[in-house]
């Protein structure tokens, strides 16, 4: 007997199949103005920027110059890898002649770049991770780009970017993309957290799930114990205390997107405090923690550095780093909780001295 409602299925499964990322972005904003063109016509700049980043990816391996180290060293101190400078250069490159972004900040610059011929009427901004955790390029392991979008303030005659130099609520978008199993990109414009997987045979990111939401509360703690010595006694007081309850379980990867997407799905913190060494942490303010924070609170979750929410931070500087605890709303409470009662007692010491 043929199955009445398979005519409306297929027509939500053709549906679903052309929601692309562009459309999606109009859908959501229920609007044709130039904003809402603007910022489809800037998803779909960079979801272009994902699809060339996730084929030299998948071919790494055979690919000359694609693996390794350049020799050179950011502006973080940091060893540079080729597929960084790849990334990074494929960002400009899908944004010129664009006429929507005059200027992009990334880890791998030192000052943002401009598009001078887009700066007439391309009045964001793109702050951008290109490869968020490449020491996991050279191993074949999940890496992904971190993005953020906001409106230029003022002239900018110095090119110095200080209207940059604000709080996190100042994003219009922001997302990420996974090149895992599948490449996936995740992205908020203020209106819920919604994910797009690649479908290689159409070359199109698909829409997979809407106003996703991470839940109160999670098993998974996400962080790199083998900096424990480093850490604050507040920070080492919480994984004691993960350690010695039932319900926790340990993931980290490296790259915070794959570690930040699990946490996603699943529940759970992650952590990035300070250490002896970075006392702020490692983690970057304006292009990693602050696009991942505008993402957790759409989705119902919370991101902190600890002593305050993240998106209220100011960065002093474009490149400024912060400690990031991010994830479920209770765990992330948990973690400051621990960081507030070890305030308290340095307190009373300090009283109880004077
Ligand atoms: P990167 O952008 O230079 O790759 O650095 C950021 C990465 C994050 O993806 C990850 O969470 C963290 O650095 C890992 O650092 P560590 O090796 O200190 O644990
Ligand atoms: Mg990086």
């Amino acid at each position: 007997m043929a199955d009445v409602d398979q005519p409306v299925a297929q027509e939500y499964a053709l549906d679903r199949d052309c929601t692309t990322l562009s459309r999606h972005v109009l859908q959501q904003l229920q609007s044709f103005s130039t904003e809402a063109q603007d910022l489809s016509a800037l998803m779909s700049r960079i979801a272009l920027a994902a699809k060339l980043i996730s084929r030299r990816l998948s071919r790494a391996g055979l690919v000359e110059g694609a693996l390794g180290f350049t020799g050179n060293v950011n502006v973080q101190g940091e060893s540079v890898k080729k597929m960084d400078i790849y990334a990074n250069d494929v960002f400009i490159s899908v944004f010129k002649q664009s006429g929507l972004v005059c200027r992009l900040a990334s880890e791998e610059m030192e000052k943002p770049y401009y598009i001078p011929e887009n700066c007439p009427i391309g009045r964001y901004t793109l702050l951008y991770d290109p490869i968020d955790g490449s020491s996991n390029v050279d191993i074949n392991l999940n890496v992904g780009a971190i993005f953020s979008i906001r409106k230029q303030e003022g002239d900018d005659i110095d090119g110095d970017a200080r209207d940059l130099l604000q709080n996190g609520h100042k994003q219009i978008a922001a997302g990420y993309v996974l090149y895992g199993p599948s490449t996936m990109l995740v992205y908020s414009i203020g209106t819920g957290v919604h994910s797009f997987t690649l479908d290689p045979s159409l070359g199109e990111f698909i829409l997979s799930n809407e106003n996703i939401k991470v839940p109160d509360h999670g098993p998974v703690y996400s962080v790199n114990e083998g900096n424990f010595w480093q850490w604050d006694e507040s920070i080492r007081n919480y994984i004691r205390y993960v350690h010695r309850h039932e319900g926790y379980t340990a993931r980290y990867s490296g790259a915070l997107v794959g570690d930040f997407h699990r946490i996603l799905s699943q529940g759970g913190v992650f952590l990035y405090p300070g250490t002896l060494k970075k006392p702020e942490g490692k983690l970057r303010l304006l292009y990693e923690s602050a696009p991942l924070a505008f993402l957790i609170e759409q989705a119902g979750g919370r991101a902190s550095t600890g002593t305050q929410n993240l998106l209220d931070a100011v960065p002093e500087a474009l490149h400024a780093r912060t400690p990031l605890f991010i994830g479920s709303k209770e765990d992330v409470a948990l973690v400051e909780s621990f960081i507030q009662e070890r305030a308290r007692e340095s307190e009373k010491t300090v009283m109880a001295r004077s």
